[in-house]
């Protein structure tokens, strides 16, 4: 198991998102500073546009579905990766101020934030601890109070979600027990505050928004290929984050370029589908295969994120796999 000891860097950088999607490696820095007692702020390059409509929702209650202006927007389809942006680029600036106490037994970090998030005109306040040694947190906005567990929190974000409506939600990436990533998404209307839901990604920089309430993440290699292809999206019902699968079965036996240079595991077998099981043998080297942007592929079949079967550029077929565990 993968321990972080200094979060209180980490958190704050958060919201970072300089001119060219600055990963939470650089964010690091700036924490470490704020550990120090300083304040770190947070930039975005990229400012979602979120006009306040102050009358609707300050009674709002997170219980409820938030307003929704009319607006009619496009269905989406798995074609449409393009519209979605990183979480790096539409963050709305945001400061922490972060602090960390170890006595003899535990270590306890606590971060501290002030932003509007119901957009009634009053910031909030955010107040976020965490304890390392038993995992458990405490996230409270104002009087609004949720405790629940977390393994590594290194990354808070405010985003829009969906800019119909009044709210604006706090996002806080943590990096897991094993570098698991999970973003975990908060709600908060002016009374309640609401766990959306968390949504696992394969690394940190691979969530993306389209501003319409709508997520995606773009770790599939299905979102490497030209053109794009989403394999899912997740929207808030009822104040809970579900996934929507995509039928791909349009997908299935066509011919892609790869967008990017790909490294990954390819075994030539018959053996294709659910039931393959990669061979992480410390012959696993042997299956090693270097991709190129510009390489046509065929997808035969698509399992999860991690494992698809392909026809190789020279006519081999069989599974592509990737390396997730740990
Ligand atoms: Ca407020
Ligand atoms: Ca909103």
């Amino acid at each position: 198991m993968k321990r972080r000891i200094n979060k209180a860097g980490i958190l704050i950088i958060t919201m970072t998102m300089l001119l060219s999607l600055v990963a939470c490696e650089k964010n690091k820095d700036n924490l470490d500073a704020a550990k120090q007692g300083d304040t770190v702020e947070a930039t975005s390059d990229t400012e979602q546009s979120a006009e306040p409509t102050t009358e609707a929702t300050m009674e709002a209650s997170a219980t409820e579905e938030p307003v929704v202006e009319e607006e009619p927007i496009k269905e989406l389809t798995y074609q449409d990766f393009d519209s979605f942006q990183p979480i790096r680029e539409v963050a709305i600036p945001c400061t922490f101020e972060s602090k960390e106490e170890n006595d003899n037994q535990n270590t306890t970090y606590e971060a501290t934030g002030s932003y509007d998030l119901n957009q009634d005109g009053t910031d909030d306040t955010i107040l976020f601890k965490h304890d390392s040694d038993t995992y458990e947190y405490s996230l409270q906005i104002n009087e609004a109070n949720i405790t629940d567990f977390m393994a590594t929190p290194e990354c808070f974000y405010i985003v829009d979600l969906d800019k119909r409506d009044t709210y604006q939600e706090l996002v806080i990436y943590d990096n897991g027990m094993s570098d698991d990533p999970c973003f975990n998404f908060y709600r908060y209307d002016g009374n309640n505050l609401v766990l959306l839901g968390m949504i696992g990604s394969l690394s940190d920089s691979t969530i993306s928004f389209d501003g319409y309430g709508r997520i995606v993440k773009g770790d599939s290699l299905l979102n490497r290929l030209s053109p794009s292809i989403i394999p899912a999206f997740y929207e808030v019902e009822k104040n809970e984050l579900k996934m929507h699968d995509f039928d791909l079965s349009e997908v299935l036996n066509q011919e892609y370029s790869l967008s990017v240079d790909e490294n990954a595991y390819f075994c030539e077998t018959d053996q294709v589908g659910e039931d393959f099981i990669p061979d992480w043998s410390e012959n696993m080297q042997d299956y090693e295969i270097n991709l190129k942007a510009g390489d046509k592929i065929m997808v035969k079949g698509i399992y999860d994120s991690e494992r698809y079967w392909v026809v190789l550029p020279d006519g081999r077929s069989g599974m592509l796999y990737y390396w997730i565990g740990d």
